[in-house]
């Protein structure tokens, strides 16, 4: 055997994902690893495996009897090259494999590495445990199905820079460490070592930036880059996630939404063979609140909220009575038929399901022949309430009707919950269609839960609607809408942006509404407000998600299937075991004292 096995005679010829019957008789060198082997004595197979398939090789006794020999010490995982004629399988013919047709008789055998027995099989269907799988994170990336994951990723990648490159725009790169300006999503910080008690934070997008290239004249950027955000962790939300970040100049919403979805269009069909049809949807955000509870809906099935709030006074029901009374909603999921199908018990678990959004019970009622709710509060329904409420929700004998009377928050985030758990339920989910959705008319202001105070609902930057601008000195200011729009694909949130201000006027405007003092936010955005001194054009952008968007074209249920490194719920990295502390030399250097 060569000292050196990856030149001849074993310089890997093909790789273990290509070989087919028009190649009998050749001479063939692949690579890759032991994925399973089966002894029969005078012969041993094994299938041998790469990123690019499976091919199964055999060592025979009577032919080679010294590559025999060695491959008898083969176990899984061990890294070999294996040169071999290609041989017909004749009637062993394995249709379930694109290399079943042949296999590979070696004459040859080297061995790169041996491994050890894994800590799981290297297979599609495995049960291990997460964190095992993340703490040995490069085995679970040999398994076939992840490493398609990321074969997808990187393919993405490509069609994604060829599409923006043949838009005109251009790869620009902003920096990680910026300055922290506490306010929006939660900074991770980064002591300098330099500069004694300063620090920087890492960027949570590339926002201020981008709107400074807008200001340079480079009137189409992208990047694809990481953003870091220190938030509560969830299935969809990583600290540190990848978007792809555009900003254009000279345009308005409806140049954002042909070329947002020319590119979803281009990035389906290339990677996934999916035509999307154009032009997206959309609706905007109230009717989107009222119809289906949340700003994401989730349109590959219907199922609508139904809103009671206007027939709840006098209606006899104290709790509906009551909400309205406090400004809150009553509101209703129709589920058609589905007397038969709830039982009891399954009605009594729903309140489980809504706790978490803060929501106190779910009512229900169970519409009977006639119309009657069979329900502990129908008998206190006032004359003619019922048929008004039957009326308005469309409901029919063996209907189950949910309800939630609370704060709008609470009620629409309920609903909403519970509508996605029936679509489930009831199997009404089509899993194999895409429902692009664009959601506009965003408000331009809120009043902040933490604070009380009003905060902008994507960021001060935003444009308002040129009619709204008169709301904002008065108390109507939450009834601005903002030029913001979110693109959602199967009930996630895969991409959101806003045209921008780009007069200081309209600028002034809102961070009077906002309560900002002119000195707090030139203390905070001084850079950018100075910017915008010298022409700035008009401009405006989007970001993607990308992560959660691969996370949809995949199939994955979780970001982390679709991150090659990434942190658990507790932003930790079983991997490496970060973060960890730092040694008391490192701390001195950074004049950092660790407080109890
Ligand atoms: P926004 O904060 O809406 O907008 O982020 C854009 C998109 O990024 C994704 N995203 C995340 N993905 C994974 N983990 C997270 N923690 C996480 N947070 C956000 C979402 C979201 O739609 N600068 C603006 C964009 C703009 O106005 O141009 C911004 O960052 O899919």
């Amino acid at each position: 055997v060569a000292s050196d096995r990856t030149r001849e005679p074993f310089r890997r010829t093909h790789t273990c994902g290509e070989l087919r019957a028009s190649d009998l008789g050749r001479e063939v060198v692949l690579c890759g690893w032991v994925h399973n082997r089966r002894d029969h004595g005078g012969a041993i197979f094994i299938d041998l495996r790469d990123r690019y398939g499976l091919t199964q090789v055999v060592f025979r006794a009577d032919m080679s009897p010294e590559a025999h020999e060695l491959a008898g010490s083969l176990r899984a995982e061990f890294c070999l090259a294996v040169r071999g004629t290609v041989d017909s399988r004749g009637e062993n013919v394995n249709p379930k494999m694109p290399t079943g047709e042949i296999e590979v008789s070696a004459t040859a055998l080297a061995i790169h590495s041996r491994s050890e027995t894994p800590p799981f099989e290297i297979q599609d269907a495995i049960d291990t445990r997460e964190n095992i799988r993340l703490a040995h994170r490069y085995l679970d990336l040999r398994r076939p199905s992840v490493q398609r994951a990321f074969i997808m990723r990187s393919r993405a990648y490509a069609v994604i820079r060829s599409y923006l490159e043949a838009a005109s725009f251009l790869e620009l790169e902003t920096p990680f460490m910026v300055k922290n300006t506490p306010g929006g999503a939660r900074n991770f910080l980064v002591p300098s070592r330099l500069n004694r008690h300063q620090f920087y934070a890492l960027a949570e997008s590339p926002q201020l930036y981008k709107q400074l290239f807008m200001v340079s004249g480079f009137d189409r950027y992208f990047q694809i880059v990481r953003c870091f955000r220190d938030e509560d962790l969830r299935g969809d939300r990583q600290p540190e996630f990848t978007q792809i970040d555009l900003e254009l100049s000279f345009i308005d919403e409806e140049d954002i939404f042909a070329i947002v979805e020319g590119l979803m269009v281009e990035l389906f069909g290339k990677v996934l063979g999916v035509e999307l049809p154009r032009p997206f949807p959309r609706l905007g955000y109230d009717e989107a609140m009222a119809r289906y509870g949340c700003d994401k809906p989730d349109l590959r099935f219907e199922l609508p909220l139904c809103d009671l709030s206007d027939l709840a006074p006098g209606c006899g029901v104290r709790f509906f009575e009551e909400a309205v009374a406090k400004k809150g909603l009553v509101k209703a999921l129709r589920l058609p038929g589905a007397a038969k199908e709830l039982s009891r018990k399954d009605l009594d678990g729903l309140p489980e399901l809504v706790k978490p959004v803060g929501a106190k019970g779910v009512a229900y009622a169970r519409v009977q022949e006639g119309g009657a709710w069979q329900a502990p509060f129908a008998k206190a329904l006032a004359e003619g309430a019922l048929a008004r409420f039957n009326e308005r929700l469309g409901a029919a004998p063996g209907d189950v009707v949910l309800f939630i009377a609370d704060q709008p928050g609470i009620a629409n985030n309920a609903l909403s919950t519970l509508r996605l758990h029936m679509g489930e339920r009831f199997k009404l989910i089509d899993k194999a269609s895409w429902r692009p959705l664009w959601i506009t008319e965003f408000p331009l202001l809120e009043v902040s839960d933490e604070t009380g105070q009003w905060v902008a609902c994507h960021h001060p930057f935003t444009a308002p609607r040129p009619q709204d601008l008169e709301l904002l000195e008065t108390e109507r200011r939450g009834e601005a809408r903002a030029r913001a729009y979110d693109l959602v694909l199967n009930g996630v949130e895969v991409a959101g942006g806003s045209i921008r201000i780009h007069q200081a006027e309209v600028q002034q405007r809102v961070f009077h509404a906002l309560g900002l003092s002119e000195e707090v936010a030139r203390a905070k955005f001084s850079f950018l407000l100075e910017a915008f001194k010298y022409g700035p054009p008009p401009h405006g952008g989007i970001a993607f998600g990308l992560d959660r968007l691969i996370m949809l074209m995949t199939g994955a249920t979780s970001l982390r299937d679709v991150i090659a490194f990434p942190k658990t719920q507790k932003g930790t990295c079983p991997l490496t075991g970060a973060p960890t502390a730092a040694d008391e030399k490192q701390l001195l250097e950074m004049h950092i004292q660790l407080r109890p």
